[in-house]
């Protein structure tokens, strides 16, 4: 299998986010997307190649430009009004009793733009963004080609990023936007989560619409963040209705009943007729991962890699969360290689 591997991605390293009532340094740094990049090439997964220069057009198939404009300009708007000594950050949202409308400056829109505090940026957060999309993209490129599966390395992630709105250390959607490309090729579309947080700025991108099927497995949002997505109830709206499909999980989920979820899960995606699937792979379901709560052991993720490689796919995996980061190199590799092993296309 092929990955697709930028060290731009190191231009994004924030300072800090807000957990349990104080800034502790953030969980999400540069070290985690290298370990990942050392275990494919020592275990020989196969070529690891550049991104092409693609762009941000097919970005805004599913953003908002106004926000990804914003992205672009919001490190030099906050340096102008903040200073440079630390990350831009949002202290106030437009939540229930208050009104949606875009402030004039950095402050606000930095709330505008966020639904919670863990979406700092930095002077290369949007080069480090971008890039990661094109990591996305030219992993599309490649199943276009004729490949039968890809591993784009993203970071930072980007499961969490709404159409106007970034958050969960998350700017812009690497997986959907590469879904939207794939369906603009006239593929038919799944979107497979298997990282332990939901994939609510995915499943708000397509939740209205009949072409891409959403299907996530994670902490149950009564106890996890993003706390305020993710039930079993959010089925899609109007012509999406169907297909979006929610499998939240108590904490303390062992492989057991977390491969009874994704089977359930790999069915509706054969019965619904995806003819390309997209898997937002985080490995933040291991049972040491310091930020959640299920209890999956290394060679589970071998396991994972069989039954998703079960589908007969062509498959574009996109790398999400995992912060448990000595073991993150082993469990990523180890879904990549249990899906080589069992693929038959
Ligand atoms: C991003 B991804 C820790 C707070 C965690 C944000 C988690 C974002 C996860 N106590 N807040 O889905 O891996
Ligand atoms: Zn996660």
């Amino acid at each position: 299998m092929k990955t697709i591997y930028s060290e731009n991605h190191r231009l994004h390293h924030t300072r800090a986010e807000l957990v349990s009532g104080k800034m502790v340094p953030a969980f999400e740094y540069p070290r985690r997307a290298e370990i990942v990049i050392e275990r494919i090439r020592a275990v020989g997964l196969g070529p690891i190649l550049e991104p092409r220069a693609l762009g941000l057009e097919a970005a805004k198939r599913v953003h908002a430009p106004r926000f990804v404009d914003f992205l672009e300009g919001a490190w030099d708007a906050w340096v102008a009004r903040q200073g440079d000594e630390t990350d831009a950050l949002a202290f106030t949202w437009p939540t229930r009793s208050l009104r949606d409308v875009e402030p004039k400056t950095i402050e606000g829109q930095l709330g505008f733009y966020s639904f919670d505090a863990g979406c700092g940026i930095t002077k290369g957060t949007f080069a480090a963004a971008r890039s990661a999309v094109e990591v996305a993209l030219t992993g599309v490129a490649l199943l276009q080609e004729g490949e039968s599966s890809v591993f784009s390395l993203c970071r930072p992630p980007g499961h969490h990023a709404a159409s106007d709105q970034m958050g969960g250390y998350c700017y812009l959607n690497n997986a959907a936007i590469a879904a939207q490309a794939l369906t603009d090729q006239g593929r038919r579309v799944a979107i497979l989560d298997v990282d332990y947080h939901h994939g609510n700025g995915t499943q708000q991108i397509f939740y209205d619409r009949a072409d891409v099927l959403f299907v996530s497995l994670h902490g149950t949002p009564e106890t996890e963040y993003p706390f305020f997505l993710g039930y079993a109830d959010e089925t899609g709206f109007g012509a999406g209705e169907g297909a979006n499909l929610n499998f939240p999980l108590p904490f303390g989920t062992l492989w057991g009943a977390f491969d009874e979820a994704l089977q359930t899960g790999c069915r509706k995606v054969k019965d619904w007729g995806a003819d390309t699937l997209v898997v937002s792979l985080g490995l933040d379901t291991y049972e040491e991962d310091p930020i959640s709560k299920f209890k999956l052991k290394s060679e589970d993720f071998l396991r994972m890699g069989e039954r998703i490689a079960a589908l007969g796919l062509p498959t574009l995996f996109v790398f999400e969360g995992g912060y448990a980061v000595e073991p993150l190199g082993i469990n990523t590799a180890n879904v990549l290689s249990g899906f080589e092993g069992a693929h038959k296309l």
